[in-house]
């Protein structure tokens, strides 16, 4: 549908407020729905970094309006490794560490926004803690931790949110762990909370095994993020990875091989403070990769992470050629 630009900005700007202000049926899970990626991925930390783990940990944190008082749940969607889903090595030795945490520093400590498992990452206060290997129990099926009180949370005042962390470590053997998170009200099924959201520092996902499908990912753009650099690991060279905004229309950005990383730099325009960026993960078409894991993250100028929310600040963003850039912050790199 054409229409103008003028109009088109404004429905996107509707479209962006009512996501923000909603966030409903939309933040609970982990990858998030706008995202379209099948699965996070966490190898156990004797496999190799050519299966596309660069580290065999991986941190999210789930932020929850102090508005909600009841107690909630963290489900863990085939939190085994073995049987389906799962990446074998060999045959299935492979044992997954995922540990809750709340309380002062879980969210706030430096370690625990760094983007490697070393120093004090598990800083905070631990509420449960659980090693599965394989297990018919929660093979293709669900986990769920809790209840848990959303004030045993690190109360953050700048969201007005109470933050929990959960770490899935691969603390044995070589397999792959593939699993996803659901924020829920209720222990046995996915029931979301309103205004939740997640977030991680560094990604680590599964592709789909198809050549039509794109993921996404949507890192947020804070203000004073003046560029960015962004790294990826053992990409495979499947196809492209594009930045878009508002503003952009879709910037190929410097995409990795086999087991390595690669990093590219952008500079932030104006327009782009303040919202996400949508990074799309574009299969190549002349064959199919299969089982592609990739690893992303995204520094400002000052070495800052950036966090990958659940669901993207500001909404999906769409490129409108309607919108004139400001050529100060052009020009100004
Ligand atoms: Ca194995
Ligand atoms: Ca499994
Ligand atoms: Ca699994
Ligand atoms: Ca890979």
């Amino acid at each position: 549908m054409r229409i103008n630009g003028y109009i088109n900005h404004k429905i996107v700007l509707i479209a962006s407020l009512v996501m923000v202000s909603s966030g409903f049926a939309t933040g609970q899970p982990v990858p998030g729905d706008a995202e379209n990626i099948p699965y996070l991925i966490t190898f156990g930390k004797g496999g190799k970094t050519s299966w596309g783990d660069d580290d065999f940990s991986q941190t999210w944190f789930f932020q929850i309006p102090a508005t909600y008082k009841e107690p909630f749940y963290i489900r863990v969607f085939d939190p085994d490794t073995g049987g389906e889903h799962d990446e074998i090595n060999g045959t299935w030795n492979t044992r997954m560490q995922y540990s809750v945490y709340g309380g002062a520093g879980c969210f706030t400590h430096e370690d625990a926004k760094a983007i490697n498992p070393v120093g004090n990452y598990h800083s905070g206060t631990l509420l449960f803690q659980r090693t599965f290997g394989a297990d018919n129990r929660y093979d293709n099926n669900w986990y769920t931790f809790g209840p848990i009180n959303p004030t045993e949370g690190e109360f953050y005042s700048k969201w007005q949110s109470y933050v929990f962390k959960i770490i899935c470590d691969g603390i044995s053997g070589d397999d792959g762990n593939t699993y996803r998170y659901f924020l829920s009200r209720d222990a046995n099924s996915n029931r979301a909370i309103e205004g939740a959201n997640a977030f991680t520092y560094e990604y680590t996902f599964r592709m789909w095994n198809d050549l039509e499908n794109v993921m996404h990912i949507y890192p947020y753009i804070d203000s004073g993020c003046i560029y960015v650099k962004i790294n990826n690991f053992d990409w495979d060279s499947d196809g492209t990875i594009m930045a878009i905004s508002e503003v952009r229309k879709g910037q190929l950005l410097k995409a990795s091989g086999e087991d390595e990383w690669a990093e590219d730099q952008i500079t932030v325009l104006d327009e782009e403070i303040g919202k996400s960026y949508d990074f799309q993960f574009i299969k190549r078409k002349d064959f199919l990769v299969r089982n592609n894991n990739v690893v992303v993250r995204v520094e400002n100028q000052y070495g800052e992470m950036l966090k990958f929310f659940s669901v993207p600040i500001g909404g999906v963003p769409k490129y409108n050629p309607g919108i004139v850039v400001n050529k100060k912050s052009v020009i100004s790199k």
